[in-house]
């Protein structure tokens, strides 16, 4: 199931959404036995700001039906924390390390960028676009040029491939991904998570003490899949998939849809073998694909895919 991603060769077709699985912590709760069962083909970071962030304050997670709602805030330890405490540990994973940056300005975000994708440690380079340009005040993500604006300003400063994550608080997500391809990114992920809310029962305030968060899980999983097909049928550059993907059958859909892999966020919280459980339940719906286009050649249709997706 080997799988060309920008160049970079993995495993197979499975990563984990950005700050869904704490690898870290996973690392010394499990021991080696996490490293001999590594749930991802390539491991993607908690996203990470220039200087260190408290987050925000509790309680920063809701229970929805099928989801959860987040507000966590972005805490982490700034580049330098990152750099001395975290690449380290997250190097000894016996994956490929894609390390997900935030900024607040095009600027900040290249000089960002640049300094995690010099290190060797990394593969890729992820862009949280999902947080607001503090120049023109627009989301950068939610907008075809602010995020074209990012990725040029990051694109002659990184010479590793860059992932641009999508936001599905857009009006239109694919222009967004063409944007972003225009400006010279070389894959794009999708979908990061809805705007939510949930009030607390008793008082009618807003649970989250960040007021609002982020809704994900498998009550976004039929946006996601339709966000997926619209971006795939209008780029050319990788597409890596992901909302509410629980099972094999899950991840088949998103493939026919036009994802080249896919991530697991959520289900992991509540298995965190879930990576490859999913990567064992997909083996046997994929038939062959090639491994540098991810089209499927001449095998059966995957069963629980819409194969017409691709055809349409
Ligand atoms: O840290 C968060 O609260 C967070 C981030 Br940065 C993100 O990109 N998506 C999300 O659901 N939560």
């Amino acid at each position: 199931m080997n799988v060309d991603l920008c160049g970079v060769s993995l495993s197979g077709p499975i990563l984990n959404g950005s700050g869904t699985f704490d690898a870290i912590a996973a690392r010394r709760a499990f021991g080696d036995a996490l490293l001999e069962r590594f749930p991802f083909d390539a491991f993607v970071s908690k996203t990470i700001t220039r200087e260190p962030r408290q987050g925000n304050p509790p309680p920063r997670l809701w229970e929805a039906p099928a989801g959860l709602i987040n507000s966590i805030g972005l805490p982490n330890k700034g580049l330098d924390g990152f750099l001395a405490h975290d690449l380290p540990e997250l190097a000894e994973l016996p994956v490929p390390l894609v390390v997900s940056v935030m900024a607040y300005t095009p600027a900040d975000l290249a000089d960002l960028a640049g300094a995690v994708a010099e290190r060797d440690e990394v593969a890729m380079v992820e862009l949280n676009v999902s947080c607001p340009n503090v120049e023109s005040g627009l989301v950068m993500g939610a907008d075809p040029s602010e995020t074209a604006r990012a990725v040029e300003a990051v694109r002659p400063r990184a010479d590793k491939p860059v992932i641009v994550k999508l936001t599905p608080n857009a009006t239109d997500p694919a222009a967004v991904a063409a944007a972003a391809e225009g400006a010279g990114a070389d894959a794009v992920s999708l979908l990061n998570t809805l705007k939510g809310m949930a009030l607390d029962p008793r008082t009618r305030e807003p649970w989250l003490g960040g007021g609002s968060g982020g809704l994900s899980g498998p009550a976004v999983r039929a946006v996601a899949l339709e966000q997926v097909a619209a971006v795939s049928a209008r780029v050319e550059i990788p597409v890596i998939g992901m909302g509410g993907i629980a099972t094999g059958a899950d991840a088949a859909d998103f493939l026919a849809a036009g994802a080249r892999v896919i991530a697991v966020g959520t289900e992991s919280f509540r298995d965190p073998a879930a990576g490859q459980r999913i990567r064992r339940e997909l083996s046997p719906l994929q038939g062959h694909r090639h491994p540098e286009t991810g089209e499927p050649s001449g095998a059966a249709t995957p069963e629980g895919a819409n194969s017409t997706l691709r055809s349409a």
